[in-house]
């Protein structure tokens, strides 16, 4: 036991219990050390979540995406080119939000860069957000370009595309033909945020209950319902690392981390349809945190130095005040 040989050291030097007992300062510096320790941790673990929450108005999904997941089911890389900069296809969070006017995407990203100054201030990425908002829906994509469709059990009723040089839309498809609405896409202060604002005249009130998929590809306007394009070698202009001419044309989506909840299981084809398309899962609902390595050995590094400094502590207490 640790506490013994201490206190055996301390009979060796020659010490009283009094002697060796912790003073009131030492108590509070240690109780100082917890609490930084706890707040460290915390903030690595929790702070994403209260970032996300302290926007103004109602939340109704905040997902972090892993970062460097920019690859599809594990092999894409990027166009040759250099405009082509590293993690401009790399999402790492949706934040899904409503004031009294609208309804906010914001769609985080490790770079945004706009080389030919597109007037939204983005040039490179094409975002789909397909909504499962009610029993029913569809399970093909509006057109084939992303080269993937979703789960039968949640269809979708509106999609919300995302592009720079206009086109940007919510399309309310719960009725036959559906119903574009124009949306408001701009670059947050932050330059690595895209939002788009969806009036809420165009939609049902949104609720916690909705699920999401969210498609990121890049953007190409000769592209395949302006996807650009992963083929089997990268190009000055194409993705590489691409399996089949029918995409996927998906460079990353919001997933989860596990099982076939991964963005690797998921996009390459392990939920597959009878075809042999990649069946992508939905999101949501509520705020949730991707699992990290990185997060669980902090995690158990804050825990040990805590067990640590709590046996410490019981040890250098007198036994009347040890219980
Ligand atoms: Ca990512
Ligand atoms: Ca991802």
């Amino acid at each position: 036991m640790p506490c013994d040989l201490m206190g055996l050291w301390r009979r060796k030097q020659g010490q009283s219990s009094s002697e060796t007992a912790m003073t009131k300062q030492e108590l509070a510096w240690s109780l100082v050390i917890c609490g930084l320790l706890m707040l460290a941790w915390l903030n690595m673990v929790l702070a994403p979540v209260a970032v996300a929450a302290a926007g103004l108005g109602q939340v109704v999904l905040s997902m972090e995406d892993r970062a460097g997941d920019d690859y599809g089911a594990g092999n894409i890389t990027y166009p040759l080119h250099n405009v082509f900069e590293p993690g401009l296809f790399d999402l790492r969070r949706v934040h899904v939000w409503y004031d009294d006017h609208h309804l906010y995407f914001d769609i985080s990203f490790a770079r945004i860069s706009n080389p030919w100054n597109a007037p939204e201030g983005f040039f490179h990425q094409l975002i789909d957000i397909y909504v499962d908002a009610e029993p029913g829906g569809y399970t093909q994509p509006v057109a084939p370009g992303p080269g993937v469709q979703f789960s039968a059990d949640a269809g979708w009723e509106y999609r919300l595309r995302v592009q720079p040089w206009g086109g940007s839309q919510w399309l309310d498809a719960r009725s036959d033909p559906g119903k574009a609405y124009p949306v408001e896409v701009l670059v947050l202060p932050d330059e690595k945020t895209i939002r788009a604002g969806v009036p809420l005249t165009a939609t049902d009130p949104p609720h916690k209950g909705w699920r999401y998929y969210v498609l990121v590809g890049g953007f190409d306007t000769f592209g395949p319902d302006h996807y650009r394009q992963v083929k089997e070698t990268a190009t000055q202009w194409s993705f590489g690392g691409g399996s089949s001419a029918d995409g996927p044309h998906v460079i990353d989506i919001l997933d989860t981390g596990s099982g076939k909840r991964n963005q690797k299981a998921q996009l390459s084809g392990k939920n597959s349809s009878p075809h042999g398309v990649p069946v992508i899962l939905p999101m949501g609902p509520g705020v949730s945190l991707p699992f990290t390595w990185g997060h669980l050995l902090a995690s158990l590094v804050v825990l040990c130095l805590l067990g640590s400094i709590f046996m410490y502590l019981s040890c250098q207490l007198p036994p009347s005040q040890a219980g």
